[in-house]
């Protein structure tokens, strides 16, 4: 294989390094929490932004040259691949993700394009096969090209959904190919920009038939991972009918989709839809379709979705403490859907950008696991709902005591406000903090 990078395989080297290609603290084959760092945290490579996304924005264009010495599109697309698993291996990344087109550029008929996925995707299975390097999920980008402009399966045309059917068809064909145990439904203009002219009732329902449609085919050729939808709330459609996990629970529970569907979250669309990321993950924790992450963060100042390489040592934090809680991955992963700075044009900024994003979930795991084994935090909240075990709490749970009995219950105790307890937010926040900077 050609060396497309002039740069080292990454070493970790531990925390008082200061070489910047060095990792600090992700140490691979380390074991934290029982299993090895790169097992418990399953990092990938997203192939749209670290091989295809060269700074292009609404003002400018590109600045990286993301051409990779290719000639005409599909030798780009043949280069692509190859730089990409020098990338993985020299940065220990394990996985990889994609959308059809960013492995293999669109062609003037669908059939054309579709032999064009076969050549590429021949070449990564080769890859595979040689380094041991993994698809995470596989997906369709059913809203680049125009015919997608007023949405794919919720789109007012029937032919525009046959469109994008033929083509989650085809990748789902190529994610089985490629063994990838994961397939991501990101709503890319899935919503709608003003209900005058939008008939929403009927464009939901026509999503939810693309999707079953998806899973029966996905079955019947042995896909036997999971479904994921990534829910976002704006952009680009005003309104983006995944707006959110809960949001999508009720899409799922009234489809009958639950089970095969989990969620891939995404820290910078957990914030567009004015929650945290940790809220996002507990969310689908507890309604048992945590699934996989989209790592990256926005900016408090800005309300788009910037996509940047996570480096918020708190979010990761708590982050991997969800991760650990859900009893860490099964087919998911940690998924770097993040670009590096427009101005950061340079090859070596890939590097640069991959390192700062692992160190800080790398950190954001041994934190996390320190947390739980420190254990403050769990025995508060644990203690703090304590009245449900017992008596009076004990009772309403097993649908022993309903309104008379609680009635006759407060008459005879009076006031409870004696039973109220302090939520000690500002204690166990400082607790967090001894938590991460204690050595
Ligand atoms: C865009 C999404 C997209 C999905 C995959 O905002 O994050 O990149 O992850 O289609
Ligand atoms: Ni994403
Ligand atoms: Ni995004």
């Amino acid at each position: 294989m050609s060396e497309f990078f002039n740069i080292p395989k990454i070493q970790y080297e531990g925390k008082n390094s200061t070489n910047p290609l060095a990792f600090k603290y992700y140490n691979p084959d380390e074991v934290i929490g029982g299993k090895k760092m790169r097992e418990q945290l399953k990092f990938a490579l997203s192939w749209w932004h670290t091989m295809g996304g060269d700074g292009t924005d609404m003002f400018g264009v590109g600045t990286a040259d993301k051409k990779w010495g290719g000639k005409d599109p599909m030798d780009i697309a043949r280069n692509k691949a190859y730089a990409a698993f020098e990338i993985m291996d020299k940065l220990s990344i394990d996985y990889y993700c994609f959308h059809d087109r960013d492995i293999a550029p669109e062609a003037d008929t669908l059939s054309e394009t579709n032999k064009r996925l076969d050549e590429i995707s021949d070449i990564l299975k080769e890859l595979m096969d040689k380094s041991g390097k993994k698809l995470l999920w596989g997906t369709a980008n059913c809203f680049n090209n125009p015919r997608y402009m007023h949405g794919a399966g919720t789109a007012p045309n029937a032919d525009v959904f046959a469109f994008a059917a033929a083509q989650i068809k085809k990748a789902l064909e190529l994610t089985v190919k490629l063994g990838g145990n994961g397939y991501v439904f990101w709503g890319g203009r899935e919503g709608y920009e003003t209900l005058l002219n939008t008939n929403l009732g009927l464009e939901q329902d026509n999503m939810a038939r693309l999707m079953k449609m998806a899973v029966e085919y996905a079955r019947s050729i042995g896909f036997k991972g999971d479904f994921y939808i990534e829910p976002k709330p704006k952009e680009p459609t005003k309104h983006q009918y995944d707006f959110d996990t809960a949001t999508v629970l009720g899409f799922l529970r009234k489809y009958d989709l639950l089970g095969d569907f989990k969620m891939n979250i995404e820290a910078n669309h957990a914030t567009l839809a004015g929650h945290t990321f940790q809220h996002e993950l507990r969310v689908a924790r507890e309604n048992s379709v945590f699934g996989s992450i989209d790592a990256n963060q926005g900016d408090m100042l800005l309300g788009w979705d910037t996509d940047q390489f996570p480096t918020n040592i708190y979010d990761a934090v708590l982050c991997m403490y969800e991760v650990l809680k859900a009893g860490g991955f099964t087919n998911g992963g940690l998924n770097f859907d993040s670009k590096a700075r427009r101005g950061s044009f340079t090859p070596e900024d890939i590097f640069h950008s991959y390192i700062a994003g692992m160190d800080t979930f790398a950190l954001g795991l041994r934190a996390a696991d320190k947390l739980i084994k420190d254990g403050r935090i769990d025995k508060f909240v644990e203690e703090r709902y304590a009245s449900w075990n017992t008596g009076i709490g004990a009772d309403i749970i097993a649908g022993k005591a309903k309104m008379p009995e609680l009635e006759k219950y407060v008459l005879e105790k009076g006031d409870v406000i004696s039973s109220v307890s302090s939520g000690r937010q500002e204690m166990l926040e400082s607790i967090l903090n001894n938590v991460l900077f204690s050595d």
